[in-house]
């Protein structure tokens, strides 16, 4: 495939309420899309990053500034998305702003091909269930409430966002409004250190699905030690960069369970290359968000519909987080989503919404 040039475009997203975690209050997302034109198709990225350096290392800026200065130069201009892996290997990190590249260039190929994202990942199932991520709240009362308004959406999962302060007393209260059979799932974003085991011991009576990324990043160790002094699963988010960290975390029994973010690792076939080590190690694995519009959505639910993915993912429907989608909304179905079945992404911009939200954009001649 013949690649002419590249759009870089930021989009400016409200979120329809403030979305709170340990690390800090979303109230509108800053989002970089990526567009690869080629002669027969045009694909889309969305870059994860988020404005600043709070969940990673990565930021939208940093992200825009290595795609135009590092990455997008060492793209072949004739190239297979297989190809963009290896070609972009030599620059560190930037998972993100990888990850955007290789979901555009693939995007784009199959397209042109007339294949779908989940045909070509090895999607399962035509429709996936369906968590969503709630956020820390000032008040149990309105944590109940929010709870109570997915449930009625359908959600089959809820995941609650914990810090040191706002853990035992939600979760206590979350099982006795909603009773022992609502899976149920915690998320600490790296809060806490392992002095604290004991009292994260503490939610073992709650039988959560799993804690999601208690300790620090980079401590994969630390993480095995505490998985043996709690009965509730360790599922790694953060730490898990790669498919090498995976396997790491695998063999250290750092964790039982891991949420596979595609932005976070790079793209969708690292994701596709964790998903398969995972499911020959008898490790979980269910597909996390980073509150994607729908071109990044759409990427996510085809996904999540792999047979490793057993446990519902943070796939939540487009109006979880935004009054209006670039596409055309997702919207939840008996909890389920629908794995999008048209050529690529499945799923396109529409031109009027995107033009409505773009700050800036950026044509780049390859
Ligand atoms: O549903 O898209 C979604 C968001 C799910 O909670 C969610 N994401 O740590 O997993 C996370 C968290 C997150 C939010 C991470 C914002 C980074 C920024």
């Amino acid at each position: 495939m013949k690649i002419t040039g590249v759009e870089l475009r930021r989009i400016a997203m409200p979120l329809v309420a403030p979305f709170r975690t340990s690390f800090g209050t979303e109230t509108s997302r800053d989002i970089l899309l990526v567009r690869v034109v080629t002669p027969d198709a045009e694909g889309w990225g969305e870059c994860v990053a988020m404005s600043g350096p709070l969940y990673s290392s990565e930021y939208v800026d940093g992200a825009a500034e290595v795609i135009r200065r590092f990455l997008l130069p060492r793209l072949p201009r004739t190239l297979d998305a297989q190809d963009v892996g290896r070609a972009l290997e030599p620059i560190k990190g930037h998972r993100m702003a990888k990850a955007a590249v290789e979901t555009a260039v693939l995007d784009a190929q199959l397209r042109a091909a007339g294949q779908s994202f989940g045909r070509f990942l090895g999607a399962a199932r035509t429709r996936v269930p369906c968590g969503v991520s709630v956020g820390i709240m000032d008040s149990v009362p309105q944590l109940l409430d929010a709870v109570a308004g997915f449930i009625d959406e359908g959600y089959v999962r809820i995941k609650l966002k914990i810090e040191p302060g706002w853990d035992v007393e939600p979760v206590r209260a979350v099982r006795e409004r909603f009773g022992d059979d609502l899976l149920l799932q915690v998320d600490a974003n790296a809060a806490y250190s392992l002095t604290d085991a004991r009292h994260l011991a503490r939610l073992d009576p709650f039988d959560l699905l799993l804690i999601e990324q208690p300790l620090a990043n980079d401590d994969l160790v630390q993480h095995a030690k505490l998985a043996t002094q709690l009965r509730t699963p360790v599922c790694l988010d953060e730490s898990i960069e790669s498919a090498e960290h995976a396997a790491a975390a695998i063999a250290l029994g750092s964790c039982s369970i891991i949420n596979i973010k595609p932005g976070r690792i790079g793209g969708y076939l690292e994701a596709r290359r964790i998903h398969d080590l995972c499911r020959a190690n008898g490790v979980a694995v269910w597909c996390g968000g980073m509150l994607e519009t729908g071109l990044g959505r759409a990427a996510n639910v085809a996904l999540a519909a792999l047979p490793g993915f057993t446990l519902p993912g943070d796939t939540s429907g487009s109006r979880r987080y935004y009054a209006t989608d670039v596409t055309e909304p997702f919207e939840l179905a008996d909890g389920h989503l629908e794995v999008p079945a048209g050529p690529g992404l499945g799923v396109e911009p529409i031109p009027a919404v995107l033009d409505e939200v773009t700050t800036a954009t950026e044509w780049i001649t390859l």
